[in-house]
């Protein structure tokens, strides 16, 4: 029998992915790692990232997982998220633009993993549907299914990363009367794409990120008009004429929506951009992260061991100024303590750095740059606790903080604007087109020199 420690990691977006790689990045540095199984319950990698045109449950009658669309391009600058030890440079072998489609960043992520064999280790079309934990034999026992054939396997592991995400499971409040609207209603992670919007007259719910994107997504196929209902407050963006805000929608009477201002509104389509909740099925309550969507989730020490049992991790569980980067320290981290190379704290040293966080966290204003500020010396501290490849941070939160001036400044046009690589210094492409009048996602033309002559996109009606 193996002498080996067996590692569990479930998913194989983006966090399992790092978590994959820092581990393959150990073994190139001739250390002995663990016996690794990623389950993967989509046929491919790269999670959200993975475009499905499903909704609701996929062929297998799990539910479907990404909520990514088309048109989806990146909503932050590509110079925010780039690896450090795999730059956007060496994958594409010249600049590109600051904000790529969701198909460039897919193959930008499996770029990285595709220069060694660890697809190897993850088992796809397999979920994961129960973890427990013997007290007695310290280890864990993970039942998954494949699920073509519906075959299960039950199988001890010593270790267990929690890499499915939190972007998958909708929440979606009721509002009064909307059984009464005859139109058409979706949450932000069915929606597929706003070509069908042209026309009519949308209503998005939140003020986030979806609110943002996909409200912006309807004007530019087109829509009649857009509004955004926000319950605590507005996007505050210079929206363009037809793109209002307005506070929370409270009923609705047939296709009439009523806000809290008194005001109402004749309203084609509903779009619940109202976030998501944590939910791991797959785990007994006692070991599964809830509450908000947040940057700092309770009982998570260092953001990622679980407090009541340090052998299970979560990577990329909290809420997200940074993403990929930041999942790799996470997951340098985590495969430190799993590797035993850095010492697991005690309970109480836990503790008391959950605390420190925490009470940095609840006086941090909730302005973004703040918000940014903390994150980057969350990512500071797992960077400088590891030998992830070191790279300024501070510069990183500058492109961030720039960004977001830059949306206030035009949040129709800031995609086109071009920043410069913190991990090169390369200064980012501009696209041969601009993201208000390109219609093709595609990674092909994307990469393509751009075709001048072809009918002018752009927004429509
Ligand atoms: P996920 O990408 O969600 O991957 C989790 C994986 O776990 C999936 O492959 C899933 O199939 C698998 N899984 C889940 N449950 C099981 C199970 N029981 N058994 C086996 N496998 C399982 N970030 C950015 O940096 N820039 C952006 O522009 C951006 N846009 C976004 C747009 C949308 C609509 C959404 C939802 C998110 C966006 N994000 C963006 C954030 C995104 O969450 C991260 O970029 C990243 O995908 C998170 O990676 P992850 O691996 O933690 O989770
Ligand atoms: P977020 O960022 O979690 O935002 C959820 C939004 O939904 C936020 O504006 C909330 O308003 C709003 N919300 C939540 N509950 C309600 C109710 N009951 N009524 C009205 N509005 C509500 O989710 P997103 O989908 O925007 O973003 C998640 C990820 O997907 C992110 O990584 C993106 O990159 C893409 P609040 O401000 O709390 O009042």
């Amino acid at each position: 029998m193996s002498e080996k420690k067996r590692v569990a990691i479930i998913g194989a977006g983006p966090s399992g992915m790092a978590q994959l790689r820092a581990f393959e990045s150990a073994e190139r540095q001739g250390m002995d790692i663990p016996e690794l199984v990623c389950f993967e319950k989509q046929a491919d990698w790269g999670g959200q990232w993975n475009y499905s045109w499903r909704t609701g449950l996929d062929e297998y009658g799990e539910p479907v997982h990404s909520s990514m669309y088309r048109n989806l391009w990146s909503n932050g600058p590509k110079e925010g998220l780039e690896f450090a030890d795999y730059s956007f440079d060496e994958h594409f072998g010249r600049p590109i633009s600051s904000y790529p489609p969701r198909e460039v960043l897919w193959d930008y992520i499996a770029g990285r993993l595709k220069q060694s064999d660890v697809r190897k280790y993850i088992r796809f079309t397999t979920v994961v549907r129960l973890v427990t934990f013997d007290e007695d034999t310290q280890l864990f026992t993970v039942t998954s299914e494949h699920l073509p054939s519906g075959e299960t396997t039950t199988e001890t592991f010593d270790h267990v990363v929690v890499a499915s995400g939190h972007f998958s499971f909708p929440f979606t409040p009721e509002v009064a009367g909307i059984e009464t609207f005859t139109g058409f209603i979706t949450h932000a992670h069915d929606f597929r794409g706003a070509e069908a919007l042209g026309g009519k007259d949308v209503l998005v719910i939140g003020s986030s990120y979806s609110a943002e994107d996909i409200g912006s997504q309807a004007y530019k196929m087109g829509a009649r008009s857009v509004t955004a209902s926000y319950r605590t407050a507005p996007m505050g963006y210079d929206w363009p004429k037809g793109f209002e805000e307005r506070h929370s929608v409270e009923r609705f009477e047939g296709n009439t929506a009523f806000f809290k201002d008194g005001t109402s509104k004749h309203v084609d389509a509903v779009i619940f951009c109202t976030g998501y909740v944590h939910k791991y099925p797959f785990l007994p309550k006692e070991f599964a992260v809830d509450g908000p969507n947040t940057i700092y989730p309770e009982r998570l020490y260092r953001g990622v061991v679980w407090h009541d049992n340090p052998a299970l991790f979560y990577v990329g569980a909290q809420d997200q100024w940074f993403t990929f980067n930041m999942f790799d320290t996470q997951a340098w981290y985590v495969r430190d303590l799993i590797l035993g190379t850095t010492e697991m704290p005690s309970a109480a040293e836990r503790k008391r750095s959950m605390a420190v966080w925490q009470n940095r966290y609840g006086v941090t204003p909730s302005n973004a740059e703040n918000q940014i500020r903390y994150q980057a010396d969350y990512v500071r501290d797992l960077m400088e606790a590891t030998d992830y490849p070191s790279f300024d941070i501070d510069e990183v939160s500058d492109i961030f903080i720039r960004w977001t001036k830059d949306k206030r400044k035009d949040i129709l046009g800031y995609r086109d604007i071009c920043y410069r690589s913190v991990m090169t210094g390369t200064i980012a492409a501009t696209h041969h087109t601009p993201w208000m009048e390109e219609l093709d996602d595609s990674l092909e033309r994307y990469l393509s020199p751009g075709n001048p002559s072809r009918e002018p996109a752009g927004r429509r009606g």
